[in-house]
This record gives C-alpha cells, structure tokens and sequence, in this order.
C-alpha cells in the first residue's frame, strides 16, 4: 500500500510510505532529459514524481534545483548496484556487506546534535530536521578512492541550511562529523579495522559550499539503511569516504578535526582528500574510474577521472592559491 506523504518537497521516511522503486525507474529517462534541459530541473515533488511516472506533465513549479552544477546528464547508476555495492564498514568490509547485515540498524528514535563553536547549539530530532528546509533532488556522482564510481539522485538540502540556523561563531574553522557507533546493532564497530565512531571534517567553507548536501534520500525514497540512513552528507566534489553515513554529532571546532581515515592511514588519506586525477594514492592511480554497472565488470572500459570530480566550476575557488599536492 503507498501512503503518499501530504507535503510536498520532502523525503517521507517511513518504510510504508516510500514511492515504489519501480515508479521511479518507469520515468528515468524522463528525468534524465529534465536533468539536462530547463536550466537542471529536478522533481521536487512528489505529486509531480507520480504525474511523471504515470506519463503525465509534471508541474515543474519549485522543482528546479537552486544550485548551479547539481545535476549531471550522465546515466544514473541502477538502484540495485547503488544500493548492493557499499562501503559502510560498520557492517563489513566486502561491498555487499551492508546490505546484507545493515538491517539490524535502528534509524528511529534518532537525534542529530548541533553543538561546539555556535550560538544556536540544538539537538534535532531526525524527523525535524528532514523538515527544517526544502528538499530538493540531486543528481550527483560519488567517486570511490578505491577508483570506482555512481551517478546517484540524491535527496536533500545544502548542509549551509542548517549551519545558519545554528549561527557559528566567528573562532568555528571547521565542522565535524560524527557517525553513530553503536556496538549492538553494528556489528563491526569494536574491530580494529577504524577508530570508531567514524568521523569525517570539512573546512566551514567546504560545509557551507551549496554543493555540500545533508541527504536523507535516494531515487525518490528515503536512503536505505545501507547507504547512510536516517542522514548522512554527500560532498560531490570530494573522495566518497568524505560522505560520512549515519551522522548524530555536527560540531563545530576551531581546529581541523581528526578524521578515521586520516587516523587510519594518514600518508594515504588527507583531511581534504578533493578528488583529484593528478595526485596518486600512495598506491594506486587516480587517473581513472570505473563507473558501476557498465558493461565488462572488472574490464569494462575507465572513464578519464576529472579534478574535483567534475565540480571544478563550482568549488576550484575554494583552494585557489592551495598546493592540493600537500593538502591532499
Ligand atoms: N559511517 C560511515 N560512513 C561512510 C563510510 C563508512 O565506512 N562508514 N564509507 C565511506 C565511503 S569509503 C564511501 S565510498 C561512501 C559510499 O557511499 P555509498 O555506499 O552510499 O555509495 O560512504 C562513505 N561514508
Ligand atoms: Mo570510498
């Protein structure tokens, strides 16, 4: 039964409530060609997700997204491999494990706490804080460090939303991420393998960039547990372990945080980690991806990867004058 939810704009949470899949894949086309035209509109709604899938004129009123350069044309990868081919290793380290082992992650009750250097510190219960602005849908590609990538429709709204509202103290330089770890329900948390919780930083201008998005859902429905649920950050431009899952903590620090890959391996993962073809992992190339889902698997033809994932137009500007050599 599809309960449709009565306000449009935003991601309805509730397993019961969703838009089936199958809708969402019956008008992708669709939306890939609105993704192109009409300066990157994008659904907003859901009265006109449903219009479109049932092949009708979808009221593009609101729908269009705000942020120059959040849609690409390229070919959105298959919700099946998106949602199969993970890394969350609170669940396992092998790309299918969580989706496998994810369900057992309890994303109600859920609070996300805004706290450190701000006037406004504040503790959101998660069903507030999907409500806080509007949502908009985001066609973005996440490139993998390990040289893999997706192009994924995104649901949300720019992380900055919330950052204004929480009004930063001039001394707040950076924000951090943190990421439940709870032992119970995740069932690598207390291996070796991270200093859990797993936590993530970004510059406050990098968190206050549009492109910066606090996602809450994916191909039209609320991001699955696998991914991310009930919240988590999507930054386009950067290495895909930037996008920290599962986030309860958004603190605001003076210095740069300290970061679980960086803790981890810090000659191999730096605090800025921008996706960048030139600079090499230690131990492999960054020259190229491999795009999920094509044709050929392992073999399948790579893709040239582009500085700051394609995103350049909109976010070089923030390292102007930066050797991005050493800030990696
Ligand atoms: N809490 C948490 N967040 C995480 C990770 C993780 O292991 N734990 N993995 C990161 C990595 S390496 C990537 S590539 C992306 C993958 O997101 P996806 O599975 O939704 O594609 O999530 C990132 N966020
Ligand atoms: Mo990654």
């Amino acid at each position: 039964m599809l309960i449709r939810p009565r306000d449009p704009g935003f991601v309805h949470p509730r397993a019961s409530e969703i838009t089936p899949r199958a809708v969402y894949e019956g008008r992708r086309d669709l939306l890939r060609l609105l993704a192109g035209g009409a300066a990157g509109a994008a659904l907003a709604s859901w009265a006109g997700r449903e219009a479109l899938a049932q092949g009708k004129s979808a009221p593009l009123k609101g729908a269009k997204s705000a942020v120059a350069g959040a849609q690409t044309m390229e070919k959105l990868t298959d919700y099946k491999d998106a949602t199969t081919y993970n890394n969350f290793y609170e669940f396992g380290t092998d790309k299918s494990d969580p989706a496998k082992n994810a369900h057992t992650l309890k994303t109600r009750p859920w609070t996300v706490e805004v706290e450190g250097l701000v006037k406004k510190p504040g503790k959101y219960d998660i069903d507030e804080l999907l409500r806080l602005a509007a949502q908009e849908e985001r066609i973005y590609r996440l490139r993998c460090v390990e040289g893999w990538s997706m192009v994924i429709p995104w649901v949300g709204y720019s992380l900055s939303e919330l950052i204004r509202r929480a009004e930063p103290l001039g001394s707040a330089k950076y924000v951090e991420f943190v990421t439940l770890a709870d032992p119970k329900t995740m069932p690598y948390v207390g291996s070796r393998i991270l200093d859990w919780p797993y936590t993530e930083g970004l510059r406050m201008d990098e968190a206050m960039h549009p492109l910066t998005l606090l996602a809450f859902g994916m191909y039209g429905e609320a991001l699955p547990n696998q991914n991310g649920a009930p919240v988590r950050l999507v930054v386009p431009w950067k290495y895909g372990f930037k996008s920290a899952k599962s986030i309860v903590k958004i603190r605001f620090v003076e210095k740069e945080p300290g970061t679980a890959w960086n803790k981890a391996a810090a000659n191999e993962y730096g605090f800025y980690s921008n996706v960048n073809p030139d600079v090499d992992h230690p131990r492999w190339s960054q020259a190229t991806e491999r795009r999920i889902g094509e044709p050929g698997g392992l073999f399948a033809k790579r893709r040239k990867t582009l500085l700051f994932n394609g995103y350049e137009a909109q976010v070089g500007q923030l390292y102007a004058g930066m050797d991005l050599k050493k800030y990696y």
